[in-house]
């Protein structure tokens, strides 16, 4: 049989790579031509822990290929970004573009699965997407005669940095448009999931996903908010989460300088916006979290008050520590704000993930990158705001007599 994922990003890539280790012909679709290029040369175009190795595998032995041109195949895996749009609303353009592509090249029997994080009713409106092209097809949920494609939703729920070692061992929400369904998609991640596949209708599957990272967003704004208040009242905020943490049902997460990546500052908006009046504890830990970059640059600027002419040191651009993802990051608005702020200062930013400059700082020129050993050596004030490995080590022997700030917690003891 031949698979098909439309989309080769985080997600699609390593499942497409999963999918043809199992010896099934896999082809990856992508309307970006660099990227088919770079995956059919067997090299992956962002940095994913093993992944590199598994996709040059899978393309040498000849099961996973690239091309921006749907092909025919018995199943199809739509993994394409579900941004959303300036009014918070989700952006569903890409999903309905891979719909209306795998409209023209569906043939009885085959099975479409959305894995895009997306807000309820997105599976049902696939359906009725392809439907509206192909109505020489009997649909899912067409009545009880009997379909002639099966739409399922299986949301990916891998963490970036442990893609690879999670899309083997998670357990898997498969919500099928009907059981059968389910049934037809189970038989895909049966094929490399080792988890549990627990079956259910789309809608759930929708809904669940939406949960865990609201539940994510929700606990991360509890600790960013403990951090506020302890620090109005001169207590150390990380002294008092370390003790809480003893009580054997407290688990509270490290507060930060706010939260990023491409799904857990967006996803819960999907729910307020499904149900806007009821969902107000998911909008406010939204806002409190996109206030915390503003909270962690005033800190800052208030710090630099301090001095005639500051240089200041920023460790740290990516979303979070050991990946070199800068999507969403709270620390870019940080510097952002910053260098803003202080247009006279010199601002250095250091990242060893990071090689240039990202476009949402370019135009600002005070700020530069700089090695992190000699920005720090440099600065009179230091401000970690990822807690990239290779920045741990830096306190013990360059920060005496700088202002430190430290926003992740991870120069304490
Ligand atoms: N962060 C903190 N303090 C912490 C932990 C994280 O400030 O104690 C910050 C990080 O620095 C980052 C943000 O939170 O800015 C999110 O990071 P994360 O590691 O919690 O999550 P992601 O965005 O890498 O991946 C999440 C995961 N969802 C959950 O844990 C519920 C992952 O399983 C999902 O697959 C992924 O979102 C997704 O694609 O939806």
């Amino acid at each position: 049989g031949r698979l098909a994922i439309l989309g080769l990003g985080y997600i699609g890539l390593p499942t497409a790579v999963a999918i043809a280790t199992r010896g099934v012909d896999v082809v990856g679709v992508d309307i970006n031509p660099a990227i088919v290029a770079a995956v059919s040369r067997g090299e992956v175009p962002f940095t994913e822990p093993d992944l590199a190795v598994a996709v040059s595998g899978a393309v040498a032995m000849g099961r996973l290929t690239a091309t921006c041109e749907l092909p025919e195949a018995d199943a199809f895996i739509i993994a394409v970004p579900t941004p959303f749009n300036e009014d918070r609303s989700a952006n569903l353009s890409y999903v309905k573009a891979a719909a209306e592509q795998i409209a023209s090249r569906l043939k009885v029997g085959n099975i479409v699965v959305l894995e895009s994080t997306s807000p309820p009713g997105t599976t049902e409106q696939v359906c009725r997407w392809i439907s509206a092209l192909r109505p020489d097809l009997r649909m899912p949920l067409d009545g009880e005669n009997g379909a002639d494609v099966y739409i399922a939703h299986c949301p990916e729920r891998v963490l970036p940095g442990r893609i690879m070692i999670e899309i083997v061992t998670n357990d898997r929400v498969v919500g099928g448009l009907t059981p059968k369904c389910a049934e037809k998609a189970a038989s895909i991640y049966r094929l490399f999931a080792q988890g549990e596949i627990l079956l259910t209708d789309a809608a759930s599957a929708e809904m669940a996903k939406l949960v865990e990272n609201a539940y994510r967003d929700v606990n991360l704004a509890f600790a960013n908010e403990i951090s506020l208040v302890c620090e109005t009242l001169h207590i150390d905020a990380w002294e008092v989460i370390r003790l809480a943490n003893r009580h054997p049902r407290v688990n509270i997460l490290n507060p930060g300088p706010g939260v990023g990546g491409h799904c857990i500052p967006v996803d819960p908006w999907f729910i307020v916006g499904a149900a806007p009046e009821q969902a107000r504890l998911i909008r406010t830990a939204r806002e409190v979290n996109d206030q915390r970059p503003h909270h962690v640059a005033g800190q800052v600027v208030e710090k630099a008050q301090r001095f005639r002419s500051p240089k200041i040191a920023c460790l740290g651009l990516t979303f979070k520590a050991n990946v070199d993802d800068v999507r969403e990051s709270p620390a870019i608005e940080v510097v952002d704000l910053i260098a803003k702020s202080l247009p006279e200062v010199e601002v250095m930013v250091a990242d060893p993930y990071v090689d240039k400059l990202p476009k949402e700082l370019s135009g600002r020129d005070n700020l530069r990158l700089e090695g992190a050993h000699s920005a720090v050596e440099k600065a009179d004030i230091v401000v970690l705001l990822v807690e990239h490995d290779p920045f741990k080590t830096i306190r013990h022997t360059r920060l005496g007599g700088k202002v430190v700030y430290d926003t992740r917690g991870a120069w304490r003891q």
